[in-house]
């Protein structure tokens, strides 16, 4: 009915009872990410910083993000006209920040955990905070407070002792105030002014300004994510990254009891992203007419957005598949491993039971993933990609090492050191016997 107008924003439709298995696997595609042409391009710019330091950082400001600082960084006590915001902003922060807070508290690990796996042997795990951790906040074509939140909560619970808030300058040189009173409430120590792969660098190497960081998180541009790729493989960097990222993703299951509005509405919130966001549809036996109001609704809800033109874009490379049941259509989101999965299903609840790979699940009709995008609690930063096969998202954990330790008693070691011995020889490694073997003749004498 909608074919004659070619303004409607609409979606590709594809059905899964009748396309072969490569049409199938195209479809759990991502657009290729040119990893390492986008890594060598990167390269001269994280070498410069690392070379030339705060002066290679502040051109580089310059050249892309147009703007002349005197200097790249600001440190605490952060001047109070920079976190300055309004009154309903600063509430709507300080709820979110408890709910994150809250959840992210939940993840810490405190307490030791000790197993005595012979009489007299006792092995044991604890974690610790890493201590210095860089967190990049994108500007680009939206502020994003929220991502601040995300990383700054995890990073202060888990007791990391320096906290790095990277983000690119606005024109005129400063930074957004939600971002600043979010560095200020996690208890940044160091706000740096810039973006892109020479912000990862500063924080990877350091610089005369800037702290040099353990691990690097949060999501980026390609030249963010490819810089990020580079310095985690150099040694003399000694940095870790928290997941590689790409383009927002969301899959959203339906069924015939799903409200096409609320549908129509998950389905935009992901796309006006970015052009290259990636939003896929999972029709569980909806008729013609119920996809029908589906697809209306996107494209009536789309024109009203202020980033209609963003939507366009990314709401045309997405794609409806139809299934003809529960199990086949999570089997598929699955094999997609999306970043989020949205159930809008009768019995939402018991499919996340089938649930094998996805970021994060918004489970039934009043779960938006704008919940978990800024202050239910859950975390936003994601495994995109196809990675949620092998990747967490960002939690307390992220923050944390675990340290292992043992304590054997002269009991113990009567009984282990035989076995340790044995393997040692085994291995031809003498020193190795020796030093229970010394221990041994001591004990039995
Ligand atoms: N959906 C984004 C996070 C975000 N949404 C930030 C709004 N602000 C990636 O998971
Ligand atoms: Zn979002």
């Amino acid at each position: 009915p909608n074919g004659a107008d070619n303004d409607f924003i609409r979606m590709r439709t594809f059905d899964l009872s009748v396309i072969s298995k490569v049409e199938r696997s195209q479809l759990l595609r991502r657009p290729v990410l040119k990893s390492d042409e986008m890594i060598s391009k990167v390269k001269p710019i994280v070498d410069e910083v690392r070379d030339r330091g705060d002066t290679a950082l502040l051109e580089f400001t310059a050249k892309f993000d147009k703007v002349n600082l005197s200097s790249p960084v600001l440190h605490t006590p952060f001047p109070d006209e920079t976190t300055q915001i309004e009154e309903n902003v600063r509430q709507a922060i300080d709820k979110a920040y408890a709910n994150i807070r809250k959840f992210h508290e939940a993840q810490a690990e405190n307490s030791t955990l000790k197993v005595e796996t012979m009489p007299g042997v006792v092995c044991s795990r604890f974690a610790r905070p890493i201590a210095r951790v860089g967190l990049y906040v994108p500007g680009g074509t939206a502020i994003l407070p929220s991502t601040a939140l995300m990383l700054g909560v995890p990073a202060q619970v888990a007791g990391c002792q320096e906290i790095v808030i990277a983000t690119p300058p606005k024109s005129d040189g400063s930074v957004s105030a939600e971002v600043m009173y979010v560095a200020k409430l996690v208890g940044a120590s160091t706000v740096l002014k810039a973006g892109g792969g020479q912000a990862v660098a500063a924080m990877a190497y350091g610089t005369q300004t800037v702290p040099k960081v353990d691990k690097i998180f949060g999501p980026g541009n390609q030249w963010v994510t490819a810089a990020k790729m580079l310095v985690q493989n150099d040694t003399d960097a000694l940095v870790s990254i928290d997941m590689p990222a790409g383009p927002s993703e969301v899959l959203v299951i339906a069924d015939s009891t799903s409200n096409p509005d609320f549908v129509a509405a998950d389905l935009l919130s992901q796309a006006e992203h970015g052009i290259d966001s990636q939003v896929v549809l999972v029709a569980v036996n909806l008729t013609s007419s119920e996809l029908d109001a589906v697809e209306k609704a996107v494209d009536l809800q789309a024109k009203a957005l202020s980033r209609v033109d963003i939507v366009r874009q990314s709401v045309a490379k997405s794609i409806i598949v139809k299934t003809s049941s529960v199990e086949e259509a999570v089997k598929f989101s699955n094999d997609y491993a999306p970043e989020h999965l949205i159930l809008h299903l009768k019995e939402a609840s018991q499919a996340v039971s089938l649930v094998q790979n996805a970021g994060s699940v918004f489970v039934g009709p009043y779960s938006p993933e704008s919940c978990g995008d800024y202050a239910s609690g859950t975390n936003h930063t994601l495994p995109t990609n196809g990675y949620a096969r092998q990747f967490s998202g960002v939690n307390t954990l992220s923050f944390q090492k675990h340290i292992t330790s043992q304590e054997v008693s002269a009991d113990g070691l009567k009984v282990l050191g035989p076995i340790v011995a044995t393997l040692a020889d085994c291995e031809g490694l003498d020193a190795h016997a020796n030093a229970v073997r010394i221990r041994l003749r001591q004990i039995l004498n």
